[in-house]
C-alpha cells in the first residue's frame, strides 16, 4: 500500500470509529510506517495582514503577485482558509493545533502569557519526527524566545512590521539568542530571507521544518529597496516585495533541488487592515470586514500550497480548513505524535494535499475575545445565536431571521448550535481583556485607537515585555 492509500484508510478507520470530532484521525496509526518513508521538507510562509484581496490568483485588482501565482498554478489554492482576525490569536491557534477558549489566546496581551509548559508548538512536534526546525521573522505576539518553545535556530526582531533601522524596533534583531545589529541601509526582509537560504542550505539533507513569519505587508509601510523614489504606491510596492521574496526562496529550492522534497505552504495571519481594505477589491467589489472584525475580511484567508510531484497541479479547493489544522496536518506529514493529554483542535487535511478527496472539516470556528462563531460553507452563527447566509460572501453576510420558515436555515441553526454546544467555548478560559481583542485590561480604550490598524501593538509588545522580564525573573531566582 502506498503512503497516499495508507493515509486515506488510516483515516477511514479511524473517522469511522465514531472519534470525537477533537482527536486527530489517524495519528496514532502513522509514525511506525512513516519512519521508512521520507519525509517532506515543510516551509510555512506566514504574511502578516494579508487578505485575498492583495493576492491576484484570487482576483485582487489592484496587486500583483506572479511569484505567489505561480504557486498556485503548480499546486492547490483554497478559497475557504479561515484564521482569527488578529496576529497573536491567529498565530496561538496556528502554531498550538488548539483554539483560544482552551488555551487562553483571546487576545494579543493573552497570547503573550501563553507558557512552553502548557502548549506543545509545532516545533517540538516536529523534532519529535526528526526534524530541524527554525525560524524567521516576527515572533510577536508570543512571549519569551523562539528556542525556548523549540525552535533549533532562528532570528527573531521585536514587534510587527520591522523593515529598516530607522524604525525605533528594528535597531537590533536576534540571531539564536545573540542581539544584532541592523545596519544602515541594510532590509531586514532581506537578512530574513538570507538566513533561511543559509539554514536550508546546510540542512538540505535533513528533513527541515521553517516557519517564516513576514514582516510584510503589516506597517510601518515603508518604500522597498525596489521602490521609486517617487513612488506614490509604497503598500503595493511592499505587496510586490513581498512576492518577490517568496520567489527568490522557490529559486533556492530550485538550486537545491529541493523542490519535489518540500512542501511549501503560503497563509496570511489576518486579512487586510482597515486602513488598505478599501483597495482590497475583487471583481469590483471590497470584501466586507477587515483585521480584527469578526467577518469575512477579517478571517479569509488566502493559502497555497505547493509540493511538486504530490500537490494536484493547479486545484482550486473549496475544502473548509481551520488555522488549528496546520498542527495535526503538519505532524500528520511528518509522522510525529501529537501530545496525548490535552486537545487538538485541528484536524489533518493531508488527504487534499495528495490530491485526494478527503476528509473535509464542515464548518471553521473564529474567535477573538468574547466573540466566536462557527462557519460552514453557506451559513454562519455566532455567539448571540445570529445566524447570516453567506452565500454572497466575502463580499456580503446576511443576517437570516431569528424566527425564519426556510428549512434550510433551520436546519443550519440546528446543526451549528450543536457545534457551539459541543465546543462549549464559554465553559474554557474566557477572555477578561476590553473586548478588542488586543487588550488585556479591562479599560476600554478609545475607539479611535482601535482603528489605527495596530500599526505599532505597543501595548500587545509592552505585555510581552513585561511576561519576559518576569520569566528571566523567575529563572533567576530558581
Ligand atoms: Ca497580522
Amino acid at each position: 500500500m502506498n503512503r497516499r492509500k495508507f493515509i486515506r484508510s488510516a483515516g477511514a478507520a479511524v473517522a469511522g470509529s465514531a472519534v470525537a470530532q477533537n482527536i486527530v484521525f489517524g495519528r496514532e496509526l502513522l509514525p511506525a510506517v512513516f519512519a521508512s518513508d521520507k519525509k517532506p521538507n515543510i516551509i510555512f510562509i506566514l504574511a502578516d495582514d494579508l487578505g485575498i484581496g492583495e493576492v491576484s490568483c484570487y482576483g485582487a485588482e489592484n496587486y500583483k503577485t506572479p511569484h505567489i501565482d505561480e504557486l498556485a498554478r503548480g499546486g492547490i489554492r483554497f478559497t475557504h482558509a479561515y484564521t482569527p482576525s488578529l496576529c497573536g490569536p491567529s498565530r496561538a491557534c496556528i502554531l498550538t493545533g488548539r483554539y483560544a477558549f482552551r488555551t487562553g489566546g483571546t487576545n494579543q496581551d493573552k497570547v503573550g502569557q501563553l507558557k512552553p509548559e502548557n502548549e506543545t508548538i509545532l516545533p517540538k512536534i516536529l523534532k519529535s519526527a526528526g526534524y530541524v526546525t527554525t525560524m524567521a521573522g516576527k515572533w510577536s505576539q508570543f512571549p519569551l524566545e523562539p528556542a525556548d518553545w523549540g525552535f533549533d535556530e532562528y532570528l527573531r526582531f521585536q514587534g510587527s512590521g520591522q523593515y529598516w533601522n530607522t524604525q525605533k524596533k528594528a535597531k537590533t534583531y536576534t540571531v539564536n539568542g545573540k542581539k544584532t545589529p541592523l545596519l544602515d541601509g541594510e532590509y531586514l526582509p532581506d537578512k530574513m530571507h538570507n538566513f533561511v537560504v543559509d539554514f536550508i542550505t546546510r540542512h538540505k539533507e535533513d528533513p527541515f521544518f521553517v516557519y517564516y513569519s513576514l514582516s510584510h505587508i503589516h506597517g510601518d509601510i515603508l518604500p522597498t529597496p525596489d521602490s521609486r523614489q517617487d513612488s506614490k504606491v509604497i503598500y503595493a510596492d511592499n505587496v510586490t516585495y513581498m512576492d518577490k521574496l517568496v520567489g527568490k526562496l522557490v529559486a533556492e529550492l530550485d538550486r537545491l533541488k529541493l523542490r519535489e522534497k518540500t512542501m511549501l505552504v503560503f497563509f496570511g495571519d489576518n486579512g487586510t487592515a482597515n486602513k488598505y481594505s478599501d483597495q482590497a477589491i475583487i471583481g469590483g467589489r471590497r470584501l466586507v470586514g477587515a483585521k480584527g472584525s469578526m467577518l469575512e475580511g477579517g478571517s479569509l484567508e488566502p493559502m497555497i500550497i505547493n509540493w511538486p510531484g504530490t500537490t494536484p497541479a493547479g486545484k482550486v479547493s473549496d475544502a473548509m480548513i481551520d488555522s488549528t489544522d496546520f498542527m495535526a496536518t503538519f505532524a500528520e506529514m511528518a509522522g510525529a505524535k501529537l501530545p496525548h493529554d490535552t486537545i487538538i483542535d485541528g484536524r489533518s487535511f493531508n488527504g487534499q494535499i495528495c490530491g485526494e478527496k478527503g476528509e473535509s472539516r464542515d464548518w471553521v470556528y473564529i474567535q477573538l475575545a468574547g466573540q466566536w462563531y462557527v462557519r460552514e460553507k453557506k451559513w454562519k452563527l455566532n455567539q448571540d445565536g445570529k445566524l447570516y447566509d453567506m452565500n454572497k460572501a466575502p463580499f456580503e453576510e446576511i443576517l437570516v431571521a431569528a424566527d425564519s420558515k426556510d428549512p434550510e436555515a433551520i436546519a443550519a441553526r440546528k446543526r451549528l448550535q450543536s457545534a457551539l454546544d459541543q465546543l462549549n467555548p464559554a465553559g474554557g478560559i474566557l477572555d477578561d481583556g476590553d473586548g478588542s481583542g488586543r487588550h488585556a485590561n479591562k479599560t476600554k480604550k478609545k475607539k479611535k485607537q482601535f482603528d489605527r490598524d495596530d500599526e505599532n501593538l505597543d501595548e500587545a509588545d509592552s505585555a510581552e515585555k513585561n511576561i519576559n522580564k518576569k520569566m528571566k525573573h523567575k529563572k533567576k531566582s530558581k
